[in-house]
């Protein structure tokens, strides 16, 4: 039976804006996500904004824009679940002392790009923003726990998002470098691993479930892609000068996808999914060069892109020193219509008959893991870490304050000895840190309810609740998972 490496680096992952809170304390800016409301699987989070003549609106966030002279506004009769978040901004000694108790080795966390840079035009960082990561990372340090930074976790400053055009502005390339320096320098010897973009191809893997996709969309998405593209290679050249000893990776949103049936059309669908899903921007950032299936791509929505030479360069200097992913569940995807769907807030290809479902719609698949670390591990050769894993799922706490969440080891384990397989053929994964290690709120719905966390923080859907924190049964089994180096799970 494998063995997982001494050194292996077990922990946890979160993200500011699901996570953090303290949305207008310490100097911090706005950003999208503090206009935006809290959905359910089946209703759309809103994005709530002003138009010219002053009148309030709400709208789905996704393939929202703002219309002309309208602005983001936070109205009054409506609850943002991340402007408090579970409260780490108040918390955060509290939640580091679980996290040691639990042994881990790795803590994974963002910085909120409007804490340094408010509207992220400012020349110089906000100094309690600096000040406030920096007393984070210290008690980490001082647990024995290296913290695992994302620099951007979808939270762009609000003011590049209203009046930059956000991705698609070439202009957001050098703004969003200038912070990733700031964040390098600044933290210099206190964090050495790093990932430049979240979920970098989530844009662009979720397009075709926005209704009404047109050319645009997918211009916007592929230009957005490819302007962060270059502003992540720049990113690791200037963490590599600053400290030869950072390690940066790329984190790709990692969903395997299968043919539903043998059909050779949807085994050519299924081809054409992980190229242009995963392969497109893996390749990117892990081989420094679009891969030659890109212009395929490009061409079927007439996608024209501003890419310069000097960017071509970058991108082949830039190249990642490990690749890192999410994986929650695979996917079907057939040519076939009328096949049951699987209803997840994104996710919505054909149902798996073979696998089971959360219920938020996300199948449970951990030889896709398998399947999913092969194929990369082949392809690029990088040491691998899986950022982000985890179930989904509503926990009920019992009388006396204990959480049963058997559901939630049930499929950690399946996961984790899915990892051990893997490293037994020889594949170098350095880590795993499981999503919402402590509940956060939901990005895909704004759900509090749909909890992640080996620690429970009492705080629902409507913001009420004490923010207490309490271990689930989750809690000791993880401890005990970390204390064995994964021998029994
Ligand atoms: P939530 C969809 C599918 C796969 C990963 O998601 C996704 C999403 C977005 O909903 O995002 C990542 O909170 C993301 C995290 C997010 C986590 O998955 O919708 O990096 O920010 O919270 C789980 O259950």
């Amino acid at each position: 039976m494998a063995k997982f490496p001494d050194g292996f680096l077990w922990g946890g992952a979160t993200a500011a804006n699901q996570y953090e809170g303290g949305w207008n304390e310490g100097g911090r800016g706005m950003t999208l996500s503090d206009v935006t409301t809290g959905g359910t699987n089946l209703t759309p989070r809103m994005v709530t904004w002003k138009d010219k003549f002053g009148n309030p609106h709400a709208s789905p966030e996704h393939g929202f824009s703002l219309p002309e002279g309208g602005e983001y506004a936070v109205l009054e009769d409506y609850y943002y679940p991340n402007h408090k978040a579970t409260d780490f901004y108040h918390h955060w000694k509290e939640d580091i002392g679980l996290f040691a108790e639990m042994g881990f080795k790795v803590f994974r966390m963002s910085i909120a790009w409007s804490r340094l840079f408010p509207t992220g035009m400012e020349e110089e960082p906000n100094p309690e923003g600096v000040q406030f990561y920096k007393e984070i990372f210290e008690e980490l340090k001082a647990h024995g726990i290296e913290p695992l930074v994302t620099i951007w976790h979808f939270d762009t400053p609000l003011y590049l998002v209203e009046h930059k055009g956000n991705w698609t502005n070439r202009e957001l390339i050098d703004l969003y470098v200038r912070f990733a320096k700031t964040c390098f320098t600044e933290f210099k010897g206190l964090v050495r691993y790093w990932l430049t973009f979240n979920e970098i191809n989530n844009p662009i893997q979720f397009i075709d479930f926005v209704e009404g996709a047109d050319d645009q969309s997918y211009q916007d998405a592929y230009q957005t892609l490819h302007y962060q593209f270059v502003a992540s290679a720049k990113a690791v050249q200037v963490g590599h000068e600053i400290d030869p000893d950072n390690m940066i990776g790329c984190m790709i949103c990692g969903i395997c996808n299968y043919p539903l049936t043998p059909d050779p059309k949807d085994i050519a669908k299924c081809i054409y999914t992980w190229q242009r899903n995963l392969f497109y921007s893996g390749d990117v950032q892990a081989l420094g060069e679009y891969p030659i299936f890109a212009k395929k791509l490009w061409a079927e929505h007439d996608v024209a892109l501003d890419i310069t030479q000097e960017d071509m360069a970058i991108l082949k200097a830039g190249v990642v020193d490990f690749y890192s992913f999410s994986y929650y569940m695979s996917n079907c995807v057939t040519t076939h219509e009328n096949t049951d769907k699987a209803s997840g807030n994104f996710v919505m290809g054909a149902k798996n008959p073979y696998l089971t479902y959360s219920d938020w719609g996300w199948a449970t698949d951990p030889e896709g893991l398998e399947i999913f670390c092969r194929l990369v591990w082949d392809r690029y050769h990088k040491p691998l870490m899986i950022v982000e894993n985890g179930l989904g799922a509503i926990d009920k706490v019992e009388e006396d304050g204990s959480i049963h969440d058997d559901y939630r080891i049930d499929y950690l384990r399946k996961h984790i000895e899915a990892m051990k397989n893997i490293i037994g053929e020889g594949i170098d994964l350095i880590g795993y840190t499981p999503w919402g290690c402590i509940d956060l709120v939901s990005a895909g719905t704004g759900e509090m309810r749909k909890r992640y966390g080996f620690i429970y923080v009492d705080m629902d859907d409507e913001g009420n609740g004490s923010m207490n924190r309490s271990r689930k049964d989750s809690f000791n089994w993880y401890k005990h998972v970390i204390e064995t180096n994964g021998e029994e799970v």
